[in-house]
């Protein structure tokens, strides 16, 4: 039950550009800087990052993924008692010492993004971690934020956002849903 576009393709991509250039304006360059995606559309939000920001600065940005999963097919609320957690890590960068900046699609309860630091502290130390979403939807059931947001969307707990990109979708679109 569709109810409305949040961002269309030209939106996706603005906000982007500007998360890039806050991205570098926050960290004074991007030097140190290593961008986690977290699956499965973190990891294409953080490729655009990664080449908008080669773009702007003219230097190389390390990379990485973290695939976090809860473990179970049903997304309904009932079913929030299951605890994200990590299946897969693939950082090739040392991050310790590294300021570590986790890219993902919606950010929700902030579960998710918690799992995604867990992990990274047990694959080293790095130096500070920064979060950006493209989309923050609220209800937060943990004291997480994040520092780059593409859009806040305020919903009710009975709505669904939905985010197609053209690497995993036929299109770049976010759009809000009545379940
Ligand atoms: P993603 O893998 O692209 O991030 O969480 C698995 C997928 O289900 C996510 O895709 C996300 O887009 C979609 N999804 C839609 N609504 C919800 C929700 O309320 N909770 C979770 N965890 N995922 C949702
Ligand atoms: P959290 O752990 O913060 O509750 O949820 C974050 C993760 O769950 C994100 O990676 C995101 O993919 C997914 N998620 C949670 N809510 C939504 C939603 O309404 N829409 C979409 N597309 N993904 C969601
Ligand atoms: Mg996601």
């Amino acid at each position: 039950n569709e109810k409305a576009i949040v961002l269309d393709d030209a939106a996706i991509r603005r906000a982007l550009t500007r998360i890039s250039h806050e991205i570098i304006e926050k960290n004074k360059g991007i030097e140190n800087v290593v961008l986690v995606g977290i699956k499965t559309r973190g990891v294409p939000i953080a490729q655009r990052l990664k080449n908008k920001i080669q773009e702007i600065e003219g230097t190389d940005v390390a990379d990485g993924e973290l695939d976090i999963t809860l473990y179970r097919d049903d997304l309904t609320p009932e079913q929030n008692a299951a605890e994200p957690q990590l299946r897969e890590t693939n950082i090739e960068t040392d991050i310790d010492g590294k300021k570590v900046i986790l890219v993902d699609d919606v950010l929700y309860t902030g579960r998710t993004v918690r799992a995604a630091m867990d992990a990274l502290i047990d694959h080293g130390r790095p130096k500070e971690i920064q979060l950006a979403v493209l989309v923050d939807r609220g209800h937060r059931e943990l004291p997480i934020r994040a520092d780059f947001v593409g859009k806040n969307v305020p919903t009710s707990l009975d709505e669904i956002i939905t985010v197609t990109l053209s690497e995993t979708d036929d299109q770049d679109e976010v759009k809000i849903y009545e379940k």
